[in-house]
């Protein structure tokens, strides 16, 4: 593969803000209604209560901890982009409950303490403490420069000691991991925050002995050798060539893999996520970039399985989980591929998670839906406020206010645009403050134009995303051949992108049988679906035609610039309403309207299509 590790880094939080009209409006909800709805339900569950360790009343969860960490960890972003007084106070109470229930030798569980002391490391499988704690550093890495963060930042470090001084192949310790990982990205965030390197070294166990035999879960749990499979743990990770099994754990491991491999120089390692990776997005990813085709352990089946409907599962998480290692592998190798694959999910199975109003979630991103059936994950194929077990509600209070810093990578003279959605940026390039401006209406429109407000020495990247076909790029007005300017910048001066963007047509691999003589829409990165209620007949009663110049066209009820893709279509007239006949249908000219995925359902409940009949 001949791989190389690169090491382009971030914005931090808050040095980009949105001016776009897709990102700008859903991280403003986010902040306005997605973290208070979150903080409520989090203090009216007893999340908060329970680190008093007292108030057990019995419906305490062992995942409880994650989610508080979750909605912590968004407060700090939200706070580093807006601060807020009334939040920054929750966020220091909340430190003050958490860090309250911190035990003499540094754990800090609350369910564990409180209602299930003699299980303490002895569930690795199944209770989520190593999970639980990966959550709680992230929480305290990214508010540890707040006001009151370092209480959380040193009881963390406290608390990865402790896990340092159980687990690991030295003596005097024992073998373990995460039944669901995280732990190991998070531990190489905290030896990034803090330099100690035994955090990293411990990342490095849980990675590597992972899978490893004896199998550290126990045996005689069900279907044993599947639930290996479920949790990555079927060999040691460097052998694994496939995205298998749950497929939150399976990104959050491959995240954590890329990390290590970041930090020690392990470019065997990166090599194989790479290898992992190839086969998730060739072979088992949804055009959406959703992931799991099975609602049946949340997990990832075998290569072109990728049923539409009921059936299907695409967590919210595990596509946020997708951004975040797509993210990482780009920044570790350059490889544009991998911005392909991050932006796909970002506009696409990420946003379709959450309403326009930021308050009601998919946990499944199904392509299909029949409005009237309720054989969907939860009952339904309708957002929720909140779960039983809440986890994509919280990834949505911590991913929205980071999604700034997806956007562009930066190394010490390289600044590379991975996303041109329009923002206002500033940012620090080797040291150097650099303010820049991109305007446009990205991703409905492919006029970019790039404008650097101050004076300064850097290479500027823009990215050909995989799916234009056509370009031109300007510097002040000039035609370039290059998408690459290093040079001195003046204040003032513009690089204009134009990417041609008309509607495509998609088609599937035959061995997605699910997809046969279907097609799907792209503009863009955007997947277009049909909602019934932009049709005149149902969706499934419709075939588009394929070969037709689209039009794009606007559309009211979703927010202003949104642009929905409309042509011809047919209409089945069904000779009978029985299940099977031999008659066959005619087919009357009509036409029809597709709305961007991520929109689906803001305006009611609708059936839903994303792969159509075509003729
Ligand atoms: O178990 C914690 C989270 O809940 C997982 O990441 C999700 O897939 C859901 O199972
Ligand atoms: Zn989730």
């Amino acid at each position: 593969m001949n791989t190389v590790i690169k090491r382009f880094e971030h914005p931090e939080t808050g040095r980009v803000k949105f001016t776009d009209g897709v990102f700008a409006p859903r991280v403003d909800m986010c902040l306005k209604s997605t973290i208070p709805a979150a903080v409520n339900k989090a203090e009216s569950s007893g999340r908060i209560d329970a680190f008093d360790l007292k108030n057990y009343h019995g419906l305490r969860e062992y995942f409880y901890d994650s989610d508080t960490a979750k909605i912590l960890e968004g407060i700090a972003y939200a706070l580093k982009l807006y601060p807020d007084e009334k939040l920054q106070q929750t966020f220091q109470s909340w430190i003050g409950k958490i860090v309250s229930c911190q035990q003499p030798d540094g754990y800090l569980n609350s369910y564990i303490s409180g209602a299930a002391p003699q299980d303490r490391w002895e569930k690795l499988n199944t209770l989520h403490e190593l999970y639980c704690a990966g959550h709680l550093i992230e929480a305290a890495v990214a508010g540890k420069d707040l006001p009151g963060g370092k209480t959380l930042f040193d009881a963390v470090c406290r608390y990865a000691d402790h896990i340092d001084s159980i687990f690991g192949l030295e003596e005097g310790k024992k073998r373990g991991w995460p039944g669901h990982e995280e732990i190991e990205l998070a531990l190489v965030k905290l030896y990034r925050a803090s330099g100690n390197e035994r955090y990293l070294k411990l990342a490095s166990y849980f990675i590597d002995d992972r899978g490893t035999e004896p199998c550290v879960f126990p045996a005689d749990e069900w279907n044993f050798e599947g639930m290996k499979v479920v949790r990555q743990a079927d060999k040691p990770v460097r052998e694994q060539d496939d995205a298998h099994g749950h497929a939150v754990r399976a990104v959050y491991l491959y995240t954590g893999m890329a990390d290590v491999a970041a930090e020690t120089g392990d470019v065997k390692l990166l090599e194989q996520c790479e290898k992992i990776f190839d086969n998730l997005c060739k072979k088992r990813m949804y055009i959406t970039g959703g992931i799991g085709s099975t609602f049946y352990y949340e997990a990832f089946t075998c290569d072109y399985d990728l049923t539409n409907g009921s059936l299907m599962y695409a967590e919210s998480c595990a596509s946020m989980g997708l951004v975040q290692l797509a993210s990482r592998l780009f920044d570790l190798t350059g490889k544009s591929k991998y911005l392909d694959v991050m932006e796909t999910a970002l506009y696409n199975g990420v946003l379709s998670g959450i309403s326009l109003s930021g308050d009601k979630f998919f946990y499944s991103n199904y392509l299909e839906v029949d409005e009237n059936s309720s054989f969907y994950n939860f009952g339904s194929a309708e957002r929720q406020p909140w779960f039983s077990c809440p986890c994509c509600p919280t990834s949505f209070s911590r991913f929205l206010p980071q999604l700034g810093s997806f956007i562009y990578s930066i190394s010490d003279d390289e600044l590379f645009v991975n996303i041109p959605a329009a923002n206002e940026a500033e940012l620090l390039i080797g040291g150097q403050k650099v303010s820049l401006e991109i305007s446009g209406g990205y991703p409905y429109d492919g006029k970019i134009i790039v404008t650097v407000k101050n004076s300064g020495r850097f290479a500027l990247n823009l990215r050909i995303p995989s799916w234009c076909r056509s370009y031109s790029v300007r510097l002040n007005g000039e035609k370039s051949d290059s998408c690459r300017f290093d040079r001195l910048w003046e204040a003032g001066d513009k690089v204009e992108l134009l990417l041609d963007m008309p509607v495509e047509v998609i088609r599937s691999n035959p061995k997605v049988t699910s997809n046969s003589g279907r097609i799907a829409l792209k503009r863009g990165p955007l997947v277009y679906a049909l909602e019934e209620i932009d049709q005149k007949y149902p969706v499934r009663e419709l075939l588009i035609e394929e070969k037709q110049e689209f039009k794009t066209e606007k559309i009211s009820g979703l927010p202003e610039g949104t642009l929905a893709v409309c042509g011809r279509a047919y209409h089945e007239i069904l000779p009978s309403d029985e299940l099977y006949f031999s008659a066959v249908p005619e087919y009357e000219e009509t036409v029809f309207c597709a709305v961007p995925y991520a929109l689906w359902q803001n305006r009611g409940k609708s059936s839903m299509c994303v792969w159509n009949r075509c003729k």
